[in-house]
């Protein structure tokens, strides 16, 4: 009999407008929409294989090499289970002859080309490669927004990896989630230009999970409200007009606004978060002063580099690719003794499910 095995790998992705706190925990419905770049396939990426077989006696899985449990009721069981749903729904019940692989156990087996510890987002790589695996796996005609329904149910920001380029998480509002999926905003080509530098500040973990740190902000935080309320749903709009029409000053105005919302958010929670450290804020503070000087009307009047930071305190800087060589001399002139630096890349490739 042929194996029956699938390869398939996912892209970290970096948010321009964060995701920032659950409505519903177990779905994984967000308070907010948020919106996004997908990285280059050829940088940052999770690489699964999904195997399955009659004679496998439970589904397993392993990252990097080592075995991890699959929780009963948790989120890699959860995302197993309405996968071989599907594929007894979209397959096997429509044609007879298609084997039977909804009654397998699957062995999933993932890899991420980075290092997990250096707080970038394995987690939405991670659950993105597992759900396109198993979608490969099962030979299912489901287009990335519809498997990003399943991806976001193991961790939020997985729904976002399913699709290269710029891409939206809709919130939604039905209380079953099925309006809140990923979308495209504009396909990687649209905007090749726009590069990502990746400054490691630290690759120790995180103090606080985003998980406990996002619902601890949705209890306690005046201010997370005023966010969701009078913030995002305007930026999401304006942040996607400033793609469309590939305007990068308005890009970074958003994205660095959103940023820093986003961590006055995390201070204003009870007990406060902190994910930023002084590295990261002498980051902003020479990025402030880069854009300033661009600022000036003799210099174009234009912001020349965004930075964004998520749930760490690792800097992702944005820049067109003729402002990078700057960037990282200025970056290296500052922070010399600042060694695990990566260089920069272009954030397209083949990235997506694909
Ligand atoms: C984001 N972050 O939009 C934001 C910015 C962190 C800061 O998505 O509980 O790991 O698995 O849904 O997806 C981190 O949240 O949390 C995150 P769960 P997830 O990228």
């Amino acid at each position: 009999m042929a194996p029956f095995t699938a390869t398939t790998s996912a892209p970290v992705n970096i948010a321009c407008i964060k995701y920032w706190g659950k409505r519903d925990t177990k779905l994984i419905l967000p308070t907010n929409s948020s919106l996004s770049v997908t990285l280059d396939q050829d940088h940052l990426r999770s690489t699964t294989t999904s195997r399955a077989d009659p004679s496998f006696q439970k589904d397993r899985l392993w990252l990097n090499g080592v075995e991890e449990e699959i929780k009963t009721g948790g989120r890699t069981a959860t995302c197993i289970a309405e996968m071989k749903k599907m594929r007894k729904e979209l397959v096997e019940d429509l044609d007879a002859s298609a084997p039977p692989l909804s009654t397998y156990s699957v062995h999933i087996a993932s890899y991420n080309n980075f290092p997990t510890a250096a707080g970038l987002a394995s987690s939405a790589s991670g659950f993105a490669a597992l759900t396109a695996s198993l979608a490969a796996l099962y030979a299912l005609p489901t287009p990335p927004t519809t498997l990003s329904l399943i991806a976001r149910q193991g961790s939020g920001s997985a729904c976002r990896s399913l699709l290269g380029g710029f891409v939206a998480w809709n919130a939604g509002e039905l209380p079953s989630g099925l309006d809140s999926h990923a979308v495209q905003v504009a396909p990687e080509t649209h905007w090749p230009d726009i590069h990502a530098l990746i400054c490691v500040v630290s690759d120790h973990k995180k103090g606080t999970s985003s998980t406990s740190g996002m619902q601890r902000t949705v209890e306690t935080s005046p201010l997370l409200q005023h966010r969701i309320k009078h913030c995002v749903p305007q930026r999401m709009a304006d942040i996607s007009a400033a793609i469309h029409a590939r305007d990068f000053d308005r890009f970074a105005e958003i994205t660095m606004a959103d940023s820093n919302q986003f961590h006055a958010v995390c201070l204003d929670t009870a007990p406060p978060i902190f994910y930023m450290n002084d590295v990261s804020r002498a980051i902003i503070a020479v990025i402030e002063e880069y854009n300033r000087v661009a600022l000036l009307p003799e210099n174009g009047g234009k912001r020349k580099a965004a930075y964004t930071y998520d749930a760490g305190p690792n800097a992702v800087i944005y820049a067109p690719a003729a402002n990078m060589k700057e960037i990282i001399s200025m970056i290296l002139h500052y922070f010399p003794q600042q060694d695990a630096f990566k260089d920069p890349f272009g954030l397209f490739g083949t990235a997506g499910a694909g």
